[in-house]
Order: structure tokens, then C-alpha cells, then sequence
């Protein structure tokens, strides 16, 4: 008999606004002391724990003490790479805390080749000496990079003859309804058989279920990382992690534990046939009410919608931003991209999404109705000009190398743009 934590999607380090930064750090150190009051005997992360490969370094001080104290009540702790967690670049932070003893990765599997010299993946297991569990896992790449991994698993039965975990870190579409592309999803029988509980991370809500009698379990992100993840939390879903019980070989309880809601308030407001006024007197009139409390609390609100007259900027957004923090409001996020005007909407009308094809297309039509003031530069309406005003374009997207000083930098893009133009640039006498 014996008991563990599922942990998963910690992302410590998000957020860069401090108090959130605060509240997703302190997540994580309740999350720990639950798991030292619980008395687990070892303790499984599937996966982005921390939010990027090298983190906010203040944010790591508070992980990493609190994994000493795990440490020193002897609760191991087993990971495997998350999406956020992976660099293909630089040492990762979970590379430097595994080299400290602080984690087991279990995600480490082997490479070999088969008699058709395909590539095939073998899972690496680690045994818990306290319990005798063994776990084995898989990592996660961006992108849903790591389906590559499922596809040239090792599939030779791993049934086991002791209890056994398996970490991962990828959605499974039989589960997942947080729109994240098909292409990206595993299904649940890619997952290798013969595990009693299957550790997920990465869908940053909480589900479950089951792949022959075996718990599939997502806990979900401790606090989340982003105004959606807050969002959602709002509407009342409960964030935290599994305790999960065993027995023999088989699974036996999966609890989850709650961690303190912060206070969260979301509202939504239409500006769908609304002028820019009527929006502005909308939200002025609600975040000055009386009734409304948000002491304490991060207020979220989201406008979109397409204006029946003036434009998103005419809005002083700023200025209810500061009403609310006057009255009391930790963190105020006002998520104002789904606002449009007539115009924006023409241009979602002109039948692409492409960046590119909209660009020239607008470009094209605002050039060729040009009316110049002196006839030397009537070729400007033309398709000449049309032809010059990509190429500055291009000229001015030129990127600052870094060898390069600020100084020389403009001049470079001063002498790119003006050669395209056809102009001559005075020489500067320095
Ligand atoms: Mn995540």
C-alpha cells in the first residue's frame, strides 16, 4: 500500500505582472506542503513546471526550497519535460535540478533500430526505492513535437509484476475540448499498455479516464498561465492536484486536492452595434457601481465585437483600469483584441486570413488612390509606386545585428530605404 502526488503544468516563472507571478509561486509552495501533509511517499510532475527552460530566477529560488523539503522528508520526485520545459538551445532548468538531486527524470528513453532499421523508442523505467513503484515516461517537445515519440514506441508488452506509473505530457483527443489542433493530439491508444496509472500533463484542465481499468489522469494547472486559464477558474473550475492511492499492483483511490481560489472576477462586454461612446459610457458606468466588490481581487474584463461607429482607441481604457485599482483591485487585465471597427471587419471580408496577401492587397489600394500634389511624382499612384512602397517596406523590416551599434544600425536601414526609393542621402560630414 502507499499514496503519491500527481502534480502537473506548475509553470513557474509565468506571468510577468507581480502579484499574478506571486500567487502562481505560492500555488506551487502550498501545493508542496499538501503533499508533505499528506504524508505522500513520492511525489510525479508531468511537465511544465516551469514556464520557460530558464526561468525568472526569484521565482526558482521559492521552487527549489520547496523541493528541498520534500527532499528532506524523503519524498522523491519524478518528472518528465513539458512543452515549456524543453530547449533545444540551452540547459534547461529541469536539467540543473535533476544534476542537483532534486529531480528523477523519467522521461529519458532509449533509441535503437529495428531489423528494418526504422527508429524505435524504449522506455527507460526507474524503480522507487521506498515503494518498489516503477515509472517510466515520455517528454513533450513544442508544438506536439513529441507524437513522434508514441509513433515509434516500443509497443512489446510492458506489463508489469509491480505497481507502475507512466508520466506524459501531451493531449489526448479522446479527452481534450480545449480546441488545441487535431494534428497535435495523441489518441489514447497510442499510449504504451500495461500501466496502473497514467500521470498527464499539458490540458490545462482537470479530467479523466481510463485505458484498460487504468486511470488516465489530467489534474490540471496549479494556478494557470494565462487570462483564459483565469478565466475559466472564474466560471468555477477547481485547480490543484491528484493524491493517488495504490494497492498490490493496481490503483485504488484518485482524490483531488483543491488549492485556494484567488479571487477572480470576469465580465464580458459586447461592443456589437454599439458606437465607441455607448461602449465607453458601458464600462464607465459599470466598473463605477456601488454593488460591485473587487477588493483583492484580479478583475478580468473582455470586450469584443464590431463597433457601429468610431474606433477602439477612442476608448480611454487606462482610464478604468485605474478606477478599478483605486477601489481595491490586485491585478486589472482588459483584453480589448476583439474589438473592431467597420473597417478592420472589411479587411477580415477580403476573404484571407494570409498576413502577407492582406498587406498587398491593402497596400495596392491605398497607393493606387494616391493623389499626388505635383505631377514629378504622378508615378507614385502607379503600379511603380505600388513596387516601391513594398520594397521600403521590406527595407525598413531590416533586423539590428547584434555585432552591429544603434548608430550604424540606422544607417544601414537610412541607406537600404533611400537606394530603394531611388533618392540620393546627403553624406553626413562625421
Ligand atoms: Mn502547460
Amino acid at each position: 500500500m502507499g499514496k503519491f502526488a500527481h502534480i502537473s503544468d506548475c509553470h513557474i516563472g509565468a506571468w510577468r505582472e507581480p502579484h499574478l507571478r506571486n500567487l502562481n509561486d505560492l500555488a506551487f509552495s502550498k501545493a508542496i506542503d499538501l503533499c508533505i501533509n499528506n504524508d505522500v511517499d513520492f511525489v510525479v510532475i508531468s511537465g511544465d513546471i516551469f514556464d520557460i527552460g530558464i526561468p525568472e530566477m526569484s521565482s526558482v529560488k521559492s521552487a527549489v526550497k520547496k523541493l528541498r523539503e520534500l527532499a528532506d522528508h524523503r519524498i522523491n520526485t519524478y518528472v518528465v519535460y513539458g512543452s515549456h520545459d524543453y530547449s533545444p538551445t540551452t540547459v534547461s532548468m529541469v536539467e540543473i535540478l535533476t544534476s542537483a538531486g532534486l529531480f528523477t527524470n523519467v522521461g529519458e528513453f532509449e533509441e535503437s533500430r529495428d531489423e528494418s532499421s526504422k527508429k524505435k523508442i524504449v522506455l527507460r523505467s526507474v524503480e522507487d526505492k521506498k515503494t518498489d513503484v516503477v515509472l517510466a515516461g515520455l517528454p513533450a517537445r513544442r508544438m506536439g513535437l513529441e507524437k513522434s515519440f508514441y509513433e515509434q514506441l516500443e509497443r512489446k508488452s510492458s506489463r508489469q509484476s509491480k505497481y507502475s506509473v507512466f508520466l506524459f505530457h501531451a493531449s489526448i483527443s479522446e479527452l481534450q475540448s480545449l480546441n488545441i489542433p487535431i494534428e497535435q493530439n495523441i489518441s489514447m491508444q497510442e499510449l504504451p499498455k500495461g500501466f496502473a496509472y497514467y500521470a498527464g500533463g499539458h490540458l490545462h484542465k482537470r479530467l479523466s479516464g481510463e485505458l484498460d481499468g487504468s486511470p488516465v489522469v489530467y489534474p490540471g494547472p496549479l494556478f494557470g498561465t494565462s487570462v483564459t486559464d483565469l478565466e475559466v477558474c472564474a466560471k468555477g473550475e477547481r485547480r490543484g492536484f491528484a493524491i493517488v492511492e495504490f494497492d498490490g499492483i493496481k490503483t485504488t483511490k484518485v482524490d483531488f486536492v483543491d488549492l485556494p481560489t484567488p479571487k477572480i472576477f470576469a465580465k464580458t462586454f459586447s461592443a456589437t452595434d454599439k458606437s465607441s461612446e455607448q461602449v465607453a459610457k458601458e464600462i464607465s458606468e459599470f466598473v463605477s457601481k456601488d454593488s460591485l466588490h473587487v477588493v483583492d481581487s484580479i478583475v478580468l474584463l473582455r470586450v469584443r465585437g464590431v463597433l457601429s461607429s468610431g474606433k477602439p482607441s477612442d476608448i480611454e481604457w487606462f482610464r478604468y483600469r485605474a478606477t478599478l485599482l483605486k477601489r481595491g483591485a490586485l491585478v486589472v487585465n482588459i483584453n480589448r483584441i476583439g474589438v473592431v471597427t467597420k473597417e478592420s471587419k472589411r479587411v477580415a471580408l477580403l476573404g484571407t486570413t494570409d498576413k502577407g496577401v492582406i498587406e498587398s492587397k491593402l497596400i495596392q489600394e491605398h497607393v493606387l488612390s494616391y493623389k499626388p500634389q505635383s505631377k514629378e511624382l504622378a508615378f507614385l499612384s502607379s503600379n511603380e509606386g505600388v513596387l516601391k512602397a513594398f520594397a521600403l517596406l521590406h527595407a525598413l523590416k531590416i533586423e539590428k545585428k547584434e555585432e552591429e551599434t544603434k548608430q550604424s544600425f540606422e544607417k544601414r536601414v537610412l541607406k537600404e530605404a533611400s537606394q530603394k526609393l531611388g533618392v540620393e542621402l546627403e553624406e553626413d560630414a562625421s
